[in-house]
C-alpha cells in the first residue's frame, strides 16, 4: 500500500485545494491530510486565517478524499509525521518547490502544480475591504500603518494628520492623502485614532455618530463619563468601539492572562506593573508639553491593563502619586498608581521622565509570574514557584508587537458585527476612570 501525505490551511476551501487532494489521493492508496493548527500559523505568519480548525478540518472530511486527518501543530512535524505513519509520498503544491527537499531524505517528495486563478486570499479579499481611514500624529502611526499591510481585510482611504500640512504624505512608503476629518469620515467605513487624547473623546464621537467603527489608542477618553457614553453611541449606531492597546492582543500576553486565571500560581495578591521610557522635557516650554502625551496617557492604560484584567474593577480604593514638570501641572514624568481590592492589591509605576526595571510581577498564593522589561511587548514569561525545579518558561512569537493582530481583531470584530473580548468594556471605562481621577486634581505630588 502506498501512504502519502499532505498538509495546508485549505481555509474557506476552494476548488485549487480540492484538485490538490484529488491529486494527491491519486498518487497512492492511502491519503493523510495534516490541517494546521491556530497557533502554527500564526507562528508561520498566517494571520489571516478565517475559519476555525475544525471546520477547515470538516471541510477538508467533507471532500471524501482524505482516509486519515491530523493536525498539524509544530516546526517539523513533517519527519515526525513521515516515520510515524510509514509515508511513502509527500506532496504539497508547486508554491513550495524546493522548500520540502529536505523531506526527501525520508520519503519521495512530489510538488504538483497549483491551480491558477484561484486561492483563499482572493477569497478574503473579494468579501469587501474595510475601508480603514488613520487620524493622528505622523511618529504614532508609523507602527499601525506598517503593520497594517500584514493585515487582509483592509485598504488604508486616507489620512487626516494633525501634525503635517502637506496635502499627501508618505509614511513607511506608503503614500496617503492628508484631508480634513469630515472628508475622511466620508470616505471611510473605519477610522483609527491615535492624535493627542485631548481630541480623542470629540474624533471618537463624530466618527460614531458618522456610524464609523473605531479603533482609538487607548484612553479613549479622559473622563469615565465620556467614555461611557462613546461606547453607549456605538451601540446604538451598531458599530464597533475598541480601545487600541497592543499587548492586550499579543500571544504571549493572552497565554499568561489564562495560565493565572486557570489557577497556575493559586489565588492571585498582587499585580505588580512598571512601564518607563526616558525623554529628555526639562527645556520644554508649558505648550510644548501639552502638545505631548504625558506618562499618565501615554503608560497609564498599559501599566494597569493586567490590574483590571486579572483583578477586575470593583476595586475599593485608589491613590495617585506623582512628580509633574515645573512648566506643566498636567504633564506628569512619574506616576504611581496603588489600587485596593477587597483581596488584593496592584501597583503601577509608569515614567517618561523617570527610569525603572519595566517589569510585570503577578503574585499569587502558590507561586509567582515573571515577565521581563520591557513586558508590555514580551514573546516570553516565566511561572516560579518556591521550588525552583517547578518553574515554567514560555515563549509564543510576537510580531509586531502585537499591532497585526489587534488590526486583524478589529477587522473581524467589524465582519462579525460584536465587539471582541481582548478589552472588555469595564477594562476601558475603568482607564478612563484612572484617566479622570489624575485629571481631576485629586492626586498626591511629589515636590
Ligand atoms: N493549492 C493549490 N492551488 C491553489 C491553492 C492552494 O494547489 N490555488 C495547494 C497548496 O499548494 C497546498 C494546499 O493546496 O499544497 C493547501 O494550501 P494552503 O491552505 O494555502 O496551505 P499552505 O500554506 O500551502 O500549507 O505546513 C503547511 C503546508 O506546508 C502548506
Amino acid at each position: 500500500m502506498i501512504k502519502v501525505i499532505t498538509y495546508g490551511t485549505f481555509d474557506m476551501l476552494h476548488y485549487g485545494h480540492k484538485r490538490l487532494l484529488e491529486r494527491a489521493k491519486a498518487l497512492g492508496d492511502y491519503l493523510i491530510v495534516g490541517v494546521t493548527a491556530e497557533d502554527f500559523d500564526r507562528l508561520r505568519g498566517k494571520i489571516n486565517v478565517r475559519q476555525t480548525l475544525m471546520d477547515r478540518i470538516e471541510n477538508v472530511r467533507a471532500t471524501g478524499l482524505a482516509d486519515e486527518i491530523i493536525v498539524e501543530e509544530y516546526e517539523g512535524q513533517k519527519i515526525d509525521d513521515i516515520l510515524r505513519y510509514d509515508i511513502d509520498i509527500f506532496t504539497v503544491g508547486s508554491d513550495w518547490v524546493g522548500k520540502f527537499d529536505y523531506l526527501n531524505k525520508y520519503c519521495k517528495v512530489v510538488y504538483l502544480e497549483r491551480t491558477e486563478g484561484v486561492s483563499s486570499t482572493e477569497i478574503r479579499t473579494e468579501e469587501s475591504l474595510t475601508r480603514l481611514g488613520i487620524v493622528g500624529d505622523v511618529p504614532h502611526l508609523r507602527k499601525f500603518i506598517k503593520e497594517s499591510t500584514y493585515v487582509n481585510g483592509a485598504e488604508l482611504s486616507g489620512a487626516c494628520l494633525s501634525d503635517s500640512k502637506k496635502n499627501n504624505e508618505k509614511i513607511e512608503n506608503i503614500e496617503l492623502e492628508n484631508i480634513s476629518f469630515e472628508s475622511l469620515l466620508e470616505r471611510s467605513d473605519a477610522v483609527f485614532i491615535a492624535s493627542h487624547p485631548s481630541k480623542h473623546y470629540e474624533q471618537v464621537k463624530k466618527a460614531l455618530e458618522s456610524g464609523k467603527h473605531v479603533l482609538c489608542e487607548a484612553p479613549i477618553a479622559l473622563k469615565r463619563s465620556e467614555c461611557e457614553e462613546l461606547f453607549e453611541l456605538s451601540d446604538k449606531n451598531g458599530v464597533i468601539l475598541l480601545e487600541g492597546l497592543k499587548t492586550a492582543f499579543s500571544t504571549a500576553y493572552s497565554r499568561l492572562l489564562l495560565l493565572v486565571r486557570s489557577g497556575r500560581i493559586g489565588k492571585v495578591i498582587s499585580v505588580d506593573a512598571t512601564c518607563t521610557s526616558l525623554g529628555n522635557y526639562k527645556e520644554m516650554k508649558k505648550e510644548q508639553l501639552s502638545r505631548l502625551w504625558n506618562t499618565m496617557c501615554a503608560w497609564g492604560p498599559t501599566g494597569l491593563l493586567p490590574v483590571f484584567q486579572l483583578l477586575g474593577t470593583n476595586y475599593t480604593d485608589v491613590d495617585i502619586v506623582t512628580k509633574t514638570h515645573p512648566e506643566n501641572d498636567t504633564f506628569d514624568l512619574f506616576s504611581k498608581i496603588s489600587i485596593t481590592y477587597p483581596n488584593s492589591v496592584a501597583t503601577v509605576k509608569v515614567g517618561k521622565g523617570v527610569k525603572s526595571e519595566s517589569e510585570l510581577i503577578i503574585s499569587g498564593t502558590e507561586g509567582y509570574v515573571y515577565v521581563p522589561s520591557p513586558w508590555w511587548k514580551t514573546d516570553y514569561f516565566e511561572i516560579r514557584y518556591e521550588n525552583p525545579q517547578l518553574n515554567h518558561r514560555y515563549f509564543y512569537q510576537l510580531d509586531g508587537e502585537g499591532i497585526r493582530y489587534e488590526i486583524a481583531a478589529f477587522l473581524k470584530a467589524i465582519r462579525i458585527g460584536k465587539p471582541i473580548t481582548y478589552i472588555s468594556r469595564d477594562v476601558s471605562l475603568s482607564i478612563a476612570s484612572m484617566e479622570d481621577l489624575f485629571y481631576s486634581g485629586k492626586t498626591h505630588h511629589l515636590e
